[in-house]
């Protein structure tokens, strides 16, 4: 288990991290989710009987919990946690070992405990402190430690209530190196801390985003009833507009809860505000239409342009709040992406590793996690090329947030070629051993705190070692690269065909580099021992792109090919099993395999489809997700996601409605139809989560830095407590619900780009579902067309704000140039700022122009723009548009 982001110790002269709340408002931070801290009835405890503080302290669950100086590198073996430190540290400050986190209570007394061993003699001063500046202690001694490995005991009484103290072993001052050794570490005293109990608000779950007008509209209901109860669907008004029985479903295992369904599909009535009633509870409000999940496509992708490094992020693309200066480009204090060495004794070059998307929360850039993303973005784009209804002008130029908008190609290849860059930038140069081969991954050398920008991250960047599960991501994200953009810039597709080609060869003569599964200083591990996926998504590219007969045989000769099992295995595709990914593409993609081959593919598909489905079907929340063990993995979410990826190119191999049904479902778990009654994606649903683990949206630690971006999905329920937070706060949690919002909950809150990748192709599916011949089209404007355009409106809200998003398409048959779109605001919103057009707002009169690149649209084509701005909470949608003084059609 890697050392995760817990930030060195400095010296007690410098905090270390930026302002910081305490944790009790932290967790109250949590807003809508509402985190409530209970405090059970107790008695007086002796500190020998109090609840223990420290996590992890007999070192079972490896490093976790722990963190040390990056001069004295830490491990754990056998159950002692070994930090070596290096000869000629000065102070005692200049090597540290320690655990934060530790709440403790005025006038309580505690009992330190902990046996340590060094392999020359030192005095180690423990102490137990504010982990912050003016660094107090509440316990401080001087303690001789040499091989003998007796047991120390300290008891002390805290002056002052803490919620977050440090236990710091300070250790430096030797002239010589040593091994400095702890085993079963202990705190014990005080109070029970706090039990946190979720705020799940009603007890009747739905999508609170909404649901599409011929979709299946279903809910779920917890209570302690076993017989049927009715259910009433009420419109904005209050009124009853349909009403029937629930169906109990027991004890659902995902939640332990007692639970019933209901289901309401029959009501196809679009509008905003509807709500369930059950039992005298009434649901969060959600829509019903067919225009819901535009606003999520574009928010879900540019999570990525948010997200890269070595580019400034421009406010004119996502306002103020999230703008930012380029991060890691050679700058101070960054010591920059331009010219980054290798790990000591890895390789005698440097490469020039710029640009690309960072991992997640971390500022670490790693091609095996790193391929598989950007595959996923190239294919919600491919999908519109092969997918009859798919629709490409969402998806293209002028359509999303990116700078190279205009420039001719659609947004989201920019933004794939943005990492795609990175990833080739990774590859070892000719001429170097292992030539070909991809490294593993670059980031910092020890692990920063939060928050921090990145353009301030001080860290020296190093490359690790290539690995074959790294070259196979390039070599299959390279050659999907070369096909998708040979139309638009060939010299781009030549070299994305070329080192695809180059990488594949390296793999195939290194077979088996892995990487270290304890390489977890300063970034994530991301280790893999079985590439047997990995060939077969990289054969199955490459043979789609080239034809090939090498390819071929390497597909077809794989233990993979047919195996459905393995293919989609049943938790779900993930950066560490990719083969699916590969046969999805064979699947849907033109390419030269025999019809029988092909059968056999779809096949594949199709089969893990229904069991994806079959699970969703029996869940009592409907989510296509159901690991063998029954345990919710890291990232459970996006493996949630991935299945839904299935399903939905089930759908659209077959046009089987049961396929849709399932995906739309797992939105619905997604978007609050879950345990916590919490939608996963921030901005989307009355309760959202908002604390995701990352550096610079780190709202939670600074309130003068945002919360993510709309559109980015949290990790979500993971069984395995692998970090403090979820230790203290989640033991004894059912799996659905092992998941907190907060920011320093990696293992439960991160975002990562192989988790938004997903999200942003289910995003893009659905919208064009909504879109779809089969969509409502007799939902409110029919009046004052001229026929020669046609609007699409989204408004997507949150507290006090809004992210609209407009298309124009031109339906007539000359050019609209250059163009003007008005319409008025019915209610009080305020457009604040916008972009791909000029936007200006007099009263409720809002004019939009275009901006110099996209002054005209062409017919049969679309400008689309958007803007964030103020709104009350039940502002309604603008009804009437005209195109330079023509009505449109709105849809
Ligand atoms: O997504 C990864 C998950 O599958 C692993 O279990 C976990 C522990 O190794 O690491 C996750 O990936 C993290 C990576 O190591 C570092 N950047 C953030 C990633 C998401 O948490």
């Amino acid at each position: 288990m890697p050392q995760r982001p817990t930030p060195t110790s400095p010296d007690p002269g410098r905090p270390r991290r930026g302002r910081r709340r305490a944790l009790g408002a932290a967790l109250a931070s949590a807003g809508l989710l509402g985190g409530v801290l209970a405090v059970p009835a107790s008695g007086a405890e002796t500190a020998d009987e109090g609840p223990e503080l420290i996590v992890n302290g007999d070192f079972s669950d490896g490093t976790t919990g722990w963190w040390w100086t990056e001069n004295s590198p830490g491990a754990v073996d056998d159950g002692k946690l070994c930090v070596e430190v290096p000869g000629g540290t000065v102070e005692p400050w200049d090597a540290i070992v320690g655990q934060d986190g530790i709440p403790l209570q005025e006038g309580e007394s505690y009992t330190l405990s902990f046996t340590a061993t060094s392999t020359v003699p030192i005095v180690a001063r423990t102490n137990v402190q504010m982990a912050t500046e003016p660094w107090d202690q509440e316990h401080s001694s001087a303690d001789v430690i040499d091989d003998s490995g007796e047991q120390v005991t300290h008891v002390f009484t805290a002056a002052a209530d803490h919620e977050a103290a440090q236990l710091a072993y300070q250790i430096g001052g030797s002239a010589e190196p040593f091994t400095f050794c702890l085993e079963q570490v202990s705190l014990r005293g005080g109070a029970e801390p706090p039990v946190y109990e979720p705020d799940t608000g009603s007890p009747v779950r739905v999508n609170q985003v909404g649901y599409l007008t011929d979709g299946p509209k279903r809910g779920t209901f917890v209570t302690t009833a076993t017989s049927p109860l009715n259910w009433s669907l009420r419109d904005a008004g209050g009124t009853e507009r349909a009403s029937g029985s629930t169906s109990p479903a027991g004890v659902d295992p995902t939640s332990r809860e007692n639970v019933h369904t209901f289901d309401f599909s029959e009501v196809t009535e679009p509008g905003e505000g509807w709500t369930v009633t059950i039992d005298g509870e009434t649901s969060d409000p959600f829509a019903i239409g067919d225009d819901l999940y535009s606003s999520l496509r574009t928010d879900a992708l540019a999570y990525f342009y948010h997200n890269r490094s070595g580019i400034e992020i421009d406010a004119d693309l996502v306002g103020e709040e999230y703008a930012r200066p380029a991060g890691h480009v050679d700058v101070a204090p960054n010591q920059g992406d331009g010219d980054v060495p290798c790990q000591p004794g890895v390789c005698d070059y440097r490469l020039d590793v710029t640009g690309g998307w960072y991992d997640a929360g971390d500022h670490g850039k790693y091609v095996v996690n790193g391929g598989i993303s950007v595959a996923q973005v190239m294919s919600a784009y491919e999908r519109t090329l092969v997918v009859d209804g798919a629709d490409g002008d969402a998806l293209g130029d002028g359509s999303l947030r990116v700078p190279e908008r205009g420039n001719g190609v659609p947004d989201i290849l920019d933004e794939a070629r943005w990492q795609l860059d990175f990833l080739m930038r990774m590859q070892v140069p000719a001429g170097e051993p292992l030539a070909g081969m991809a490294h593993h991954k670059m980031h910092d050398r020890a692990w920063t705190g939060l928050p921090l920008l990145p353009h301030q991250d001080p860290q020296p960047r190093e490359l690790h070692p290539p690995s074959t599960a790294a070259t196979l991501n390039l070599a299959a994200a390279a050659a999907q690269c070369a096909r998708l953009f040979e139309p638009y810039d060939a010299d781009f597709a030549g070299q994305c065909l070329e080192s695809a080609r180059t990488a594949w060869d390296a793999a195939r003569a290194n077979p088996a580099r892995y990487a270290d599964p304890n390489d977890g200083q300063g970034g994530g591990a991301y280790s893999d021992n079985d590439v047997t996926d990995e060939f077969y998504w990289a054969a199955a590219e490459l043979f789609i792109t080239t034809g090939e007969d090498t390819y071929r045989q390497a597909l077809l000769g794989s233990p993979l090919h047919g195996d459905t099992d393995a293919v989609f295995p049943r938790g779900g595709m993930s950066w560490a099993q990719t083969a699916g990914v590969g046969a999805l593409n064979l699947a849907t993609v033109d390419n030269g395999l025999t019809a029988a081959q092909l059968a056999q593919v779809r096949r594949m598909v199709t089969e893990a489809a229904d069991g994806y489905a079959a699970d969703a079907a029996s869940a009592a929340y409907g989510v296509p997700y159901a690991p063998e063990n029954g345990e919710y993995v890291w990232g459970s979410n996006s493996q949630v996601l991935n299945n839904m990826v299935v399903l939905a190119t089930a759908h659209d191999l077959t046009g089987d409605a049961s396929y849709r049904d399932a995906v739309l479902s797992g939105l619905d778990y997604l978007l609050g139809r879950n345990p916590l009654n919490l939608s996963y994606v921030t901005g989307y649903g009355e309760r959202y989560s908002k604390n995701q683990h990352h550096r610079h949206w780190a709202n939670q630690l600074n309130p003068d830095l945002p919360n993510p971006a709309p559109g980015s999905v949290a990790g979500g329920p993971n069984s395995s407590l692998q970090d403090p937070i979820a230790q203290r706060y989640l033991q004894g949690c059912a799996p659905a619900m092992c998941y907190i919002d907060h920011i320093e909950s990696w293992a439960t809150n991160e975002i990562t780009i192989n988790w938004n990748a997903p999200l942003a192709w289910i995003a893009s599916y659905t919208d064009d579902l909504g879109r779809g011949d089969d969509g409502g089209d007799d939902g409110g404007d029919d009046g004052g067309t001229n026929g020669q355009c046609e609007v699409t409106y989204s408004a997507h809200r949150w507290d006090s704000g809004f992210t609209g998003q407009v298309s124009v398409r031109n339906t007539g048959s000359s050019p609209v140039s250059p163009w003007e779109l008005r319409w008025s605001f019915p209610d009080d919103q305020r457009i604040t700022q916008a972009w791909n057009a000029e936007v200006t707002q007099t009263g409720r009169d809002v004019v939009a122009r275009p901006l110099s690149w996209n002054g005209t649209i062409e017919p049969g084509g679309t400008v689309s723009f958007g803007f964030n701005g103020s709104s009350g909470a039940q502002a309604a949608d603008p009804a009437a548009f005209t195109l330079n003084a023509g009505a449109c059609q709105v849809r």
